[in-house]
């Protein structure tokens, strides 16, 4: 710090107050650079918001993979023993950048691993599943939670209007609407990556895996009436609590899991693993100890390294991969092209997305804001005689699975117990106790209350039963008994 204010450019300024003018009281002057380059910069501190997710907020920390799994990855980050570091953001779906964090919604939960072998992404939530299983309906689910097209309001009967019409959504719909679509805090909430990936061992061999990341403060929930108030009083109450408890030295910790499954029992598995909206039964694939992560720094700059941070799902390493999950195939394109535009185009070398234990060598160049640049000896291209760098396919450890079949748009396989909503009603009568159960009840009561078409109202009754017979009972008694 020198003291003293500058230009970008780096020149004194004359004043941080005054603009250039002929004499005290006359005309300003085009020529007054500080002025115009101050309004410009102003103009333009914005980069678009996410969408979803766009309000959010995220620490640094430290992972220690502690136990031994690497009969089932090469993957240098799962290793015996392996530290590094990570980045952690949490983010609400729905809700703009200056939206209540107690807003009733799911928890983004986008954990980056600084690896050696490149940056690892799980870019995940805090529910183990998703509303829908073709990535074709995501925009409309997202519209349909955000506003109107004509007056730019929230509505309830736009969301159970497109939830009571895709059933497939009961699972996740169950989980936001129970205790996980209110933490008390984003330090009282799991992580998952909801989709199935693949692991990848030294050998070759091939796993199906899905992430587990445990709270060790424990799955806490706040109240409806608690939420409101805060929605009120502290639209920032979760940034704000993170922030707070890592400056006074109370650093949040998960422990990392796994669920393994065999290669070959996908293709018997009872649902079928690669369907988002259900759940491996943990009695048929208990979760596997890993290791665990620490948050202990906050960002030194919210917009340079939480704004600007760029999670993606097609951000992998060595001994991982993905899985023949549609939503899953679909968001490896969908999260750098959202990012080439949010940011621009070389937003990996922005230093919170750099690989930093990493390092990037390749013959990309050039495109705006290009910072990171190949030494002058290094040709621009290969293959070429000058020594540059080629691929080296032992490195690579990527996945693989089998396919084939003709070209159709078809809802996916279904397996011996797939259904819309067996996994919903197993949630709602075998996890949720009878506190649970009931403010539940009161959460859906109070989503009905909203609805105003009679039609949706209808269906959204229906779609309880058939989540449980006993639910939609009770829902249908009490709106009848308020009706009367
Ligand atoms: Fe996202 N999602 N998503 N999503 N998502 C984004 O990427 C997308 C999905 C999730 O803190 C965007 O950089 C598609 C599932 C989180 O920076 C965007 C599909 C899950 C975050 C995008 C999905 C998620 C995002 C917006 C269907 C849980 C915040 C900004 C195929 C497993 C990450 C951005 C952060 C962000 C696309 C579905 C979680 C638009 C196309 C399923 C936690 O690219």
């Amino acid at each position: 710090m020198t003291g003293y204010t500058t230009t970008q450019s780096g020149a004194p300024l004359a004043s941080d107050a005054h603009s250039l003018t002929t004499g005290p009281d006359g005309i300003t002057a085009l020529h007054d650079r500080a002025l115009v380059e101050k309004l410009a910069a102003f103009n333009r501190e914005r980069v678009p918001e996410r969408n979803p997710h766009a309000k959010g907020g995220g620490a640094f920390g430290e992972f220690e993979i502690t136990e031994d799994v690497s009969k089932y990855t090469r993957a240098a980050l799962f290793q015996p023993g392996a530290k590094g570091e990570v980045l952690l953001r949490f983010s609400s779906v729905a809700g703009e950048q200056g939206s209540p964090d107690t807003w009733r919604d799911v928890r983004g939960f986008a954990l980056r691993f600084y690896t050696t072998e490149g940056n690892f992404d799980v870019v995940g939530n805090n529910t183990p599943v998703f509303f829908v299983r073709d990535a074709m309906k995501f925009p409309d689910f997202i519209h349909s939670q955000k506003r109107l097209g004509a007056s730019g309001l929230r509505n309830g009967d736009m969301q159970w209007d497109f939830w009571t019409l895709s059933p497939e959504s009961a699972h996740q719909v169950t989980y936001l609407m129970g205790d996980r679509g209110l933490p008390l805090s984003w330090r009282h909430l799991n992580g998952y990556g909801s989709h199935t990936f693949q692991w990848i061992n030294a050998e070759g061999e091939r796993f199906w895996v899905k992430y587990h990341f445990k709270s060790r403060q424990g799955v806490v929930a706040m109240t409806n009436e608690e939420a409101e108030r805060l929605a009120g009083v502290d639209a920032d109450h979760y940034r704000r609590d993170l922030y707070e408890s890592i400056e006074r030295g109370e650093f949040p910790t998960w422990d990392i899991f796994v669920q393994i499954m065999p290669y070959e029992e996908a293709k018997t598995y009872r649902f079928n693993p690669f369907d988002i909206t259900k759940t491996w039964s943990h009695a048929d694939y208990p979760l596997v100890k890993v290791g665990h992560f620490t948050l202990n720094r906050n960002p030194r700059n919210f917009f340079a390294e939480i704004e600007q941070a760029a999670f993606s799902p097609s951000n992998l390493v060595p001994g991982t991969d993905i899985s023949p999950d549609k939503m899953l195939m679909a968001r490896v394109f969908s999260y750098p092209d959202q990012q080439r535009y949010r940011i621009g185009t070389n937003y990996n070398q922005l230093p919170v997305n750099q690989p930093r234990a990493a390092h990037v060598e390749n013959y990309q160049h050039e495109g705006n804001m290009r910072y990171h640049f190949n030494s002058p000896e290094t040709p621009v291209y290969t293959p070429n005689s000058f020594g540059g760098a080629s691929a080296d396919p032992s490195r690579a450890g990527e996945g693989s699975w089998e396919t084939d079949g003709e070209l159709v748009r078809a809802a996916q396989s279904l397996h011996s117990e797939d259904d819309d909503f067996g996994q919903a009603g197993t949630l709602y009568r075998e996890v949720f106790n009878d506190e649970q159960k009931a403010r539940f009840l009161e959460t859906l009561l109070g989503q009905y209350a909203g609805l105003t078409i009679d039609a949706i109202k209808e269906r959204f009754i229906q779609y309880w039963t058939n989540v449980d017979a006993d639910l939609g009972a009770k829902i249908r008694a009490e709106v009848s008994r308020v009706a009367a």
